[in-house]
Parts: structure tokens; C-alpha cells; sequence
């Protein structure tokens, strides 16, 4: 299985969408395998949002994610990166799809409310970034699956 990261962003907890958001991933199926609440601060902010730096609002985005506490989660399932990029939908708000978590909760590109990671690779170090190995779980079930068939 896979695992993925989303990081429910300042605007979700000011605006009070985080029981929202997570009941969409949990409802999905998607296994919470870790989750926790964090400030993230600049060095951080470098590094998760270094393919940006050129760009103008480079600034911008850091502030925005540091404005308050985010939630971190590490999501699994067969699929996740992708299945969790589709909930998410595209990046600006206004432009995501309804159904879509930023088409349902966003009219910015920037307060777009959640990230997501955007390939398996990009997921495997982000994971890293934000979680230690030990605050990551096992995703087991009690009483076996009634999420997928034993071939998947
Ligand atoms: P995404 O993978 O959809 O999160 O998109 P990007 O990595 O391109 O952008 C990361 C974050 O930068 C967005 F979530 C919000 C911010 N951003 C802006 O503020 N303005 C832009 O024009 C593009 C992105």
C-alpha cells in the first residue's frame, strides 16, 4: 500500500473545517496511519516549499502556513497519492472541481485549505519531513477488511 502526506493548513483550523476534512479521508476508506498538530517555522517552510522560491509570492505561502498551527497527517491505501490529489482537486480553489476538497471549501489560491503530495516519491520525503518513524502506526484493521478484496 501506499501512504501520502496532507497537511491541513492554517485556513482549514481558522475556519474550522478540520472535522470536515478529515471525516471526507476517513469516510474514502483511507487508512489515518499518523496525524498530529504542529507550527511549522521557516526552515521547514524552506525546505517543503523549496521548488517555489523563485516565485513572487514565495513569501506569501510561507507566512500563510505559518499564520497559525497546521495538522499533519500520513494517509494509507492502495493508491493514495493519487486518490488523496484527486480529493484535493487542483490547486487554486476557485478553479477545483465541486466534490473536491478545495472546490468545496476554497475561493483561493493560496487559502487553498489542504496539501497533498503529488507523486510517490515526493510522498516518501515528505512523510519524512514531518513525521519520526515512531509516531507513524500500523494501519491493521481489528476483525480483518471490508475495504478492499484480498487481491488488491
Ligand atoms: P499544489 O501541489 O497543488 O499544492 O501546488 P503548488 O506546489 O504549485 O503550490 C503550493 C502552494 O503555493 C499552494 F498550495 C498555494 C501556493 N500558491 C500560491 O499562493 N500562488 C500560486 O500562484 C500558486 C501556488
Amino acid at each position: 500500500m501506499e501512504r501520502t502526506l496532507v497537511i491541513l493548513k492554517p485556513a482549514a483550523l481558522q475556519r474550522e473545517l478540520v472535522g470536515e476534512i478529515l471525516s471526507r479521508f476517513e469516510r474514502k476508506g483511507l487508512y489515518f496511519v499518523g496525524m498530529k498538530m504542529m507550527q511549522l517555522n521557516d526552515a521547514l517552510l524552506n525546505e517543503h516549499y523549496g521548488h517555489l522560491k523563485e516565485k513572487s509570492f514565495f513569501g506569501d505561502v510561507k507566512a500563510a502556513m505559518s499564520a497559525s498551527p497546521v495538522i499533519v497527517l500520513c494517509l494509507e491505501g492502495v493508491e493514495a497519492v493519487r486518490v488523496v490529489r484527486a480529493m484535493a482537486g487542483v490547486t487554486n480553489g476557485r478553479n477545483a472541481e465541486p466534490g473536491t476538497i478545495r472546490g468545496d471549501y476554497s475561493m483561493s489560491v493560496e487559502q487553498n485549505v489542504i496539501h497533498a503530495s503529488d507523486s510517490i516519491e515526493t510522498a516518501e520525503v515528505e512523510i519524512k519531513r514531518f513525521f519520526k518513524e515512531e509516531e507513524l502506526f500500523d494501519s491493521k484493521r481489528v476483525g480483518g477488511s471490508f475495504y478492499y478484496a484480498k487481491y488488491e
